[in-house]
């Protein structure tokens, strides 16, 4: 209990005296006493101990404040600062530490320790991010994720800021403020947020053909993923290695998750930003306190200048991938997330990506996105953070031994000694110096040419790369692009710029333009825009599948079972085993949030509140329920969503005979997902996959 020093004179509104200062309610401090524990003295900022957190400083009991108030002051003066502007782009976020181990040393192409010494660990900061929407959006829109690493390595910080999709909307970084204004809420109505379905993205797309490889990407799946331990990352830019001999080798840098890819469907999605708009966030911070570590895979791609200069596309272009079956992809590295920060303010907002930091044997190329990044991420930092010393923040220190001539600014932390602030110095022994072995060195690429703003001929093919994504896809996966394409040109009120897409497509894919000039009842086909560069047809590439990268697990993965009363205990138990032996976490739902009295008398407590936990939160379902429990949830629309999405959502059910009545009463007609409570193990196996082929059964595609 807080000890307070002095009584002050007796305030408060209660009529029943005696009041103090130290039993402001006059009810012997009940409030404090409930709380229990054993705690510091509250302090102000400044360390005066607080004797009265709960009244401000009064004239007489009921008369007016006073401004002498200095608790109060500082306590509001402080709340009404605590926010920082948010990202303009990425607002949303979640993060966490962890560490990277090199497994393959690239002695070869480069002398950046992280990259060469191989067992070595090395921490890091991760943060995923939604891109579009504000800092309190849902987790789950349709949007492109951010995939940003921080590694803190013995020559320096090294921010890899990436997303979880390998190209661009655009090649050239003076168009960003456009993207960006187009993809927001529209400015003069302030909707919609965290949507691309609107007319000014897709007006400025349909201006912007380098945009549809990208948006091919966007309209897939890999824009509503399941979880975000469940995405790739890609450092999208092609970057140097630069080795101890001063050779330069370029660079693409991947991250492939352990447990493989995994998206949503896109009902699933839109239905989980109102179940749970945390979700992403809940999942990962579960996992990792849950032990499940999250991991991935780093993957690098390979070429020399001479490789570069014979693809069929410009390796500087960021609307362009290196397919993995022209430069395969060598893995030489594994990160792995293991704790969830102690506070969000401090380390996941005040996080500063900037792709400008790097260290000796890592350059950038030439590549006019990345060169326009390296300038935009300091100096939004500087505003978004206040400060020139945000690098002093711990989350943004590094973590080997640093020191300059930098001095003063806005929350200066460090009480520099010495009379030198300045280099070369005389005066002060151990004042810092550059070093020239050591320190980080341009990669001396020769550059010629007059000065012009041209965009390269060689950056001029929009549609080969696109055309190759969405031929590379299966037939589930074409056509949830299709939907995709559908659903956000329908939120589209000007018809003109429908028809531009949909003109665009014609170079993708014909057939996919016929589906979703179909889908949007176009009258006919709108004319495909002048091409610049005709599309080719390159070998597809099932790389860029996710239904071919999914693995088949439950590692990782939630099985939800419904109960009620008189539910079977050994039937519920069966099912948890089954469901945990193959690595998956079980949550319990009950009607009630106290849990379900089995057959057996037994109390077994629930995880979630049927209304408040539907099975759109998990990956498979089982429901174990008594012939009352099952009478009663026919009649409970929560009940039959749980069974109607489950099943719409392609995941695997198991279902007992009261399971199969909700079934019958949501009129789901059972198919090779739905399994009776006398396979378990087929569950299991089931409960591995979603079953796609369900889905004509479920919902018309486009
Ligand atoms: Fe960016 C944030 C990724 C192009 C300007 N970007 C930001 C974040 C990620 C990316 C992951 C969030 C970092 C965090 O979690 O704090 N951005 C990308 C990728 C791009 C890209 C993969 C293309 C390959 N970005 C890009 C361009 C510009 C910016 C071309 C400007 C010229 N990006 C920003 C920014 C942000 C940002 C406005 C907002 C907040 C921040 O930097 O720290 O400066």
């Amino acid at each position: 209990m807080v000890k307070k020093a002095t009584p002050a004179p007796a305030k408060g509104l209660g009529k029943s005296a005696p009041k103090t200062s130290s039993d402001p309610r006059g009810d012997g401090d009940e409030l404090h006493q409930q709380a229990g524990g054993k705690h510091e003295p509250l302090t102000t900022n400044e360390g005066g101990i607080i004797s009265d957190n709960q009244n401000s400083l009064k004239v007489g009991e009921r008369g007016p404040v006073l401004l002498e108030d200095f608790v109060l002051r500082e306590k509001i003066t402080h709340f009404d600062h605590e926010r920082i502007p948010e990202r303009i782009v990425h607002a949303r976020g979640s993060a966490a530490h962890g560490f990277f181990e090199l497994t393959r040393s690239l002695k070869k192409h480069t002398s950046a320790s992280i990259l060469t010494e191989v067992g070595e660990k090395t921490p890091v900061f991760v943060r995923f991010s939604t891109v579009a929407g504000g800092a309190g959006s849902v987790d789950t829109p349709r949007d492109v994720r951010g995939f940003a690493v921080k590694f803190y390595t013995r020559e320096g910080n090294w921010d890899l800021v990436g997303n979880n999709i390998p190209v661009f909307f655009i090649q050239d970084a003076i168009k960003f403020p456009d993207l960006v204004h187009a993809v927001k809420m529209e400015p003069d109505r302030g909707f919609p947020q965290a949507a691309t379905a609107h007319d000014t993205f897709w007006d400025f797309i349909s201006l912007t053909p380098e945009s549809i490889h990208m948006i091919m990407w966007a309209m897939s799946d890999r824009t509503i993923p399941r979880s975000l331990r469940m995405m790739e990352g890609f450092g999208v830019h092609t970057f140097r290695l630069v080795n101890a001999e001063g050779k330069s080798t370029f660079v693409k840098f991947h991250w492939r998750p352990k447990l493989g890819l995994q998206s949503t469907v896109w009902d699933e999605a839109v239905k989980l930003a109102g179940a749970d708009p945390d979700f992403h966030r809940r999942d990962l911070f579960e996992a990792i306190q849950g032990g499940n570590h999250p991991e991935w895979e780093l993957g690098v791609q390979l070429f020399t200048e001479e490789e570069a200069e014979r693809f069929p596309f410009d390796h500087l272009d960021a609307t362009k991938l290196i397919p993995e079956e022209l430069v395969p992809l060598k893995v030489i590295g594994r990160m792995v997330l293991d704790r969830w920060p102690d506070n969000f303010f401090a380390e996941t907002e005040q996080v500063a990506f900037c792709p400008s930091h790097i260290v000796p044997g890592i350059d950038f190329s030439n590549d006019p996105l990345l060169q326009g990044r390296l300038f935009s991420y300091l100096d939004t930092q500087l505003s978004r953070l206040g400060s020139p010393n945000f690098a002093q923040l711990p989350i943004n220190a590094p973590k080997c031994p640093f020191a300059n001539h930098q001095r003063d600014g806005h929350m200066q932390r460090d009480v520099p000694k010495g009379r030198v602030a300045y280099e070369p110095s005389s005066l002060q022994a151990d004042s810092p110096r550059e070093d020239a072995k050591r320190g980080f060195r341009t990669f001396p690429a020769r550059e010629e040419g007059a000065r012009s703003r041209i965009r390269p001929e060689s950056f001029a093919d929009h549609y080969s790369q696109a055309r190759l994504f969405f031929r590379s896809q299966t037939a589930f996966e074409q056509a949830h692009m299709a939907s995709a394409l559908v659903f956000e040109l329908s939120k589209v009120e000007t018809p003109h710029v429908r028809e531009a897409v949909v003109g665009h497509l014609r170079h993708v894919d014909e057939a996919l333009a016929r589906r979703v000039a179909d889908g949007l009842a176009l009258d006919s086909l709108p004319p495909a825009p002048a091409a610049k560069v005709p599309p080719v047809d390159m070998p597809p590439s099932p790389a860029l599948q996710i239904i071919g990268k999914m693995k088949k697990t439950l590692e990782g993965r939630v099985v939800g079972i419904l109960v009620s009363d008189g539910s079977d205990g050994a039937a519920v138990n069966k099912v948890r085993k089954a469901a945990e032996a193959a690595g998956a976490v079980v949550k319990i739902v009950a009607p009630k949030l106290g849990g379900a009295k089995l057959s057996d008398g037994k109390k077994l407590a629930a995880d979630g509140q049927l209304a408040g936990t539907p099975s759109i939160v998990f990956d498979a379902v089982a429901v174990v329920l008594s012939a009352d429990g099952a009478g009663e949830l026919e009649n409970e629309s929560a009940a039959i969503d749980f069974m109607r999405d489950a099943f719409g959502h392609l995941k695997a059910m198991v279902v007992d005979a009261g399971g199969r009545r909700l079934l019958e009463a949501a009129g789901v007609k059972p198919d090779d997902g739905v399994f009776a409570s006398s396979a378990i193990d087929a569950f299991v196996n089931g409960a591995k996959t979603r079953f796609f082929a369900r889905e004509a059964k479920v919902r018309m595609l486009a």
